[in-house]
């Protein structure tokens, strides 16, 4: 990853003064990367990659931004769940401003390793927007990143959005696999993920706004989606969406601000995921020979035990054996000493009886 990438962000100061809502709009409507202090640098469209698990508001986020932008009535733009759950299986995007686009990743309700090499190949940008997404692992999703290489564009610059539901609460382990799935964010992207809350008034929004500082977020914004349920607008979510793009753009004005080359970036990232499938496959392997090995070591232990009770059982019989012969002998002896000691006594009876006679 190049030095550039590295870059942090400075961070979001709750103090700093804001500007009007209204100058928000013209600052995010106005937004283009030639205003950048170097220029361009090769970048056209700033890629709001929103990604996260299944059913935690990514695709009624993007509605709440398209709706809030656009300043309109409630609208399913992304055909968003209207149960619990989502049901996003294509790439799409979402069109902002002329230079803004949302993109409404395939979310996995759990991130299995091969579902994880998919994400992250979505948030590199490497496979074609407005497709649907099938899941595929290991060589197959690396061959897919191949053949997608033609319709991907460099020129798009990437700001990781993760949508997390306040309403869920991660036990350790999900905690584990969330703070690996941003780690790895950050080492693809150079940048930590932006984090957004949704389901804000779930009543744990402190909790996870922590949780997520402790994972080295450095921006967190919360809201409640614009949803079926909930469709009045409300100043606050128009406040919470428009500082949220503010801050987006903001960040990535700082980001382009610094000298970067997008066809290197774009290939860093490829060789990254590449890499990162080639090591889960890698690990998949070794963990199947490990489980083979420790299946052919238990069938081993078993026979070892089969054979060894055997023998404990051959070694039982044999010792009975053995002392129901000493026991037979014993008696034979006994019954032996008992005629000795009869013939015996009749013979100094007859001895006896003759010296009588005599
Ligand atoms: N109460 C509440 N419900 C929400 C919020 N965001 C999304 N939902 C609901 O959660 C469900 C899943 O949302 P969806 O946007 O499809 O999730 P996705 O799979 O991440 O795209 C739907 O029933 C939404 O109406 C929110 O902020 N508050
Ligand atoms: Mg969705």
């Amino acid at each position: 990853m190049s030095g550039n990438l590295r870059k942090v962000r400075p961070p979001v100061l709750n103090s700093k003064p804001q500007p009007p809502m209204t100058d928000h709009r013209q600052f995010i409507r106005n937004f283009s990367f030639h205003n950048c202090k170097l220029g361009n640098q090769g970048f056209q469209r700033l890629l709001l990659q929103v990604f996260g698990y299944l059913g935690h508001g990514k695709s009624s986020f993007i509605n709440t931004c398209k709706i809030v932008w656009d300043n309109s009535a409630y609208n399913n733009y992304t055909k968003a769940s209207t149960s619990h759950g989502g049901a996003t299986t294509d790439r799409r995007t979402y069109q902002l401003t002329e230079n803004i686009i949302l993109v409404d990743n395939r979310g996995c309700a759990a991130m299995k390793s091969h579902e994880k090499g998919e994400i992250f190949a979505q948030l590199a940008n490497l496979m074609p927007l407005n497709m649907k997404v099938d899941w595929c692992q290991g060589f197959k999703l690396a061959d897919r990143i191949v053949e997608a290489e033609p319709l991907v564009q460099p020129s798009d610059f990437i700001s990781p959005i993760f949508v997390y539901s306040v309403g869920h609460s991660p036990n350790p382990e999900e905690k584990q696999e969330l703070k690996e799935i941003l780690k790895t964010c950050r080492e693809m992207t150079g940048v930590e993920a932006i984090i957004v809350l949704t389901h804000k008034s779930t009543g744990k929004l402190e909790k996870a706004e922590a949780m997520f500082r402790d994972l080295g977020a450095t921006h967190v914004f919360s809201l409640e989606n614009y949803t079926p349920k909930n469709q009045s607008t409300s100043t606050e979510v128009d406040n919470s969406v428009l500082k949220f793009l503010y801050e987006v753009v903001q960040d990535s004005i700082f980001r382009v601000g610094h000298s970067r080359d997008p066809q290197k970036e774009m290939t860093e990232r490829k060789i990254f995921v590449l890499n990162y499938i080639h090591n889960k496959e890698l690990e998949a392997h070794i963990q199947k020979l490990e489980g083979q090995k420790a299946a052919e070591n238990a069938q081993m232990e078993r026979a070892i035990k089969v054979k060894k009770e055997e023998a404990e059982r051959q070694k039982q019989k044999d010792q009975k054996e053995h002392e129901e012969k000493i026991r037979q002998l014993e008696e034979e002896f006994q019954r032996q000493r008992l005629r000795d000691q009869y013939e015996y006594e009749q013979r100094l009876k007859d001895i006896q009886q003759r010296g009588k006679r005599k």
